[in-house]
């Protein structure tokens, strides 16, 4: 982190045809961009030129989206990564993977060992490297593995890997808490040492970077004391999702932003529908500052100003869904007043979290009109902001994760209804399908293809079909990974697993009936269904 931070802080000090791009794919590339975003606005408050630029596999509309199925080019990758550094004479690349395995961030690393002259690679993630991904990447000879071996053999000099293990996720798979909050901690702490060395010309030392380090660490401790109202927050949320109701995000500042990206991860994680857990940020795009600018004509999912929540979704707005309202005390509270009392006419299930500095009230008026408030109070720092973003990120987490968990979309902490939608997906479905079902690799595979592709057979044109292909299908398709689980379970048809499902309509009601009943089945001696699991 060190060395990373000095190689920023020279470029800092003499920016000229220099770029510091942060890329990844998913929940990385969202950091990426709230990150890189972050910093040139620091640059600009300073009247610098901006340095830092972006890249998310999928483009833009993958800020706000589901877009998992570029993440397995590694070709489109390098030449995202060649296209927008084209000119420049020096350029700090930072490739985010959690787990080492995109193979989007794995061409561009490669990429960047083959220029050394322009190219400094860093890789930042939460795996050892021996636990780098080792499957074959789409028409490219190198394995995720292969280049992290590429990059140890030029460790410290001319390419860095940050990976400390944060630990399992609790909730397996899902790169967009843990691993997304360390990225946060990693990338805003190098950066901002970057800044404060280059700026106010002292030096950048491990003392700096842990002092930064603490910081977050007591924002974690403090968040974390408010664990009441954050349950009161997650019971809320989840009674909304249990009924059909809608939770939506309210937010002002960067803190939108954070809302924005807490509510796109449910659609890949849980299966859920873009209205189930909704964000929208006061200044709309206008706030957002992505590169390709106003999405809203990509469609309804796509409109996430505060104008948009009034004409899309406050209309039918009704005790069943629950809003929360995310704001500062740097924000215009005039307006989130005049927001909480228009919900306020629809629904009495209005919720706020506020951050606020020591010694001040703003927060009161509005808490009134709430019927929960978790405010949290900082002491004034020039970094405050950052601290904000990431207690926000911890608690939105816990509300969507938790409400998904009583929604019942999580079986004995697997996402079963995840979507199949890039190659990582694809075998992390078929694993859990092996570990909850207990039946071989290959039937496991069939059995998702079945479902993939909606027959009771599979014809040779699917079984040799490559998996960008199943994966691309899949795209179309709901409830993929819990129909090809009744189907294991029960040794039933698709057709007979799809009816099960529609009786039980939550997810983990029908996968603990169906191991009910393949139980009686198994202890039944003799019964040819029981021999197939
Ligand atoms: C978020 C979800 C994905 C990942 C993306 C990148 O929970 O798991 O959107 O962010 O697949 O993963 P990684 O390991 O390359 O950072």
């Amino acid at each position: 982190m060190l060395e990373v931070a000095r190689t920023v802080e020279q470029i800092l000090r003499d920016p000229e045809d220099s770029l510091v791009v942060l890329s990844g794919c998913g929940t990385s590339g969202r950091l990426a961009f709230l990150t890189a975003s972050c910093f040139n606005r620091a640059l600009r408050d300073r009247q610098q030129n901006t340095v830092y630029s972006y890249i998310i596999a999928g483009g833009d509309r993958a800020l706000l989206t589901s877009q998992e199925a570029s993440e397995d080019d590694p070709k489109l990758g390098m030449l995202t990564l060649e296209k927008l550094c084209e000119g420049k004479r020096h350029v700090l690349f930072i490739g985010i993977s959690c787990g080492l395995s995109a193979p989007f961030v794995a061409g561009q690393l490669d990429f960047c060992l083959k220029h050394p002259d322009i190219y400094t690679p860093v890789l930042v993630g939460f795996n050892p490297v021996t636990q780098a991904r080792e499957e074959t990447m789409p028409g490219y000879s190198l394995t995720f593995r292969e280049v992290v071996q590429r990059m140890e053999e030029q460790r410290g000099q001319r390419a860095f890997i940050i990976n400390p293990a944060v630990g399992p996720e609790a909730i397996s798979g899902s790169s967009r808490m843990k691993g997304g909050s360390a990225t946060k901690i990693i990338l805003e702490t190098v950066l901002a040492a970057a800044h404060t060395a280059a700026f106010t010309n002292t030096h950048i030392t491990r003392s700096v970077l842990l002092d930064m380090m603490r910081g977050y660490e007591r924002v974690y401790s403090v968040t974390y004391s408010h664990s009441d109202q954050i349950a009161t927050l997650l019971q809320t949320a989840g009674l909304s999702l249990q009924c059909g109701g809608r939770v939506c995000y309210l937010s002002w500042g960067s803190l939108g932003l954070v809302g924005l990206i807490d509510a796109s991860e449910c659609i890949p994680t849980f299966g859920a529908d873009y209205e189930d857990i909704r964000g929208f940020i006061s200044g709309g795009y206008q706030d957002v500052d992505n590169i390709e600018g106003d999405l809203t004509s990509l469609g309804s999912q796509f409109c996430i100003a505060h104008e948009d929540f009034v004409s899309l979704v406050l209309p039918t707005l009704s005790d069943r869904d629950t809003v929360l309202l995310l704001y500062t005390c740097h924000d215009d509270v005039g307006d989130v007043e005049k927001m909480a009392h228009r919900v306020r006419e629809k629904t009495s299930n209005l919720h706020s979290l506020y951050h606020g500095l020591q010694g001040d009230t703003t927060a009161d008026i509005i808490g009134l009109l709430c019927s929960s408030v978790l405010n949290i109070t900082w002491p004034s720092s020039s970094t405050v902001h950052m601290q904000w973003e990431l207690s926000s990120k911890l608690v939105l987490n816990a509300v969507s994760t938790g409400s998904h968990i009583l929604k019942g979309k999580i079986y004995r902490n697997h996402m079963v209804d995840l979507q199949v939608t890039n190659s990582k997906l694809y075998h992390r479905a078929i694993h859990i399908l092996q570990l909850l079902s207990g039946v071989s690799l290959t039937q496991c595979e069939k059995a998702l293809l079945k479902s993939i592709y909606n027959v009771e057979q599979l014809t040779e044109d699917i079984t040799t079909a490559g998996v960008t292909t199943h994966t691309l299908i899949a795209s179309r398709r709901n409830r993929v990974v819990p129909l090809a689980l009744v189907c294991l379970l029960i040794g039933c048809s698709l057709s007979e697993a799809e009816s099960r499902l529609e009786s039980h309509p939550v997810v983990r009601d029908a996968v603990e009936a169906c191991l009910t009943s393949s139980q009686h089945l198994t202890s039944s001696p003799g019964d040819q269904t029981s021999t197939n699991h």
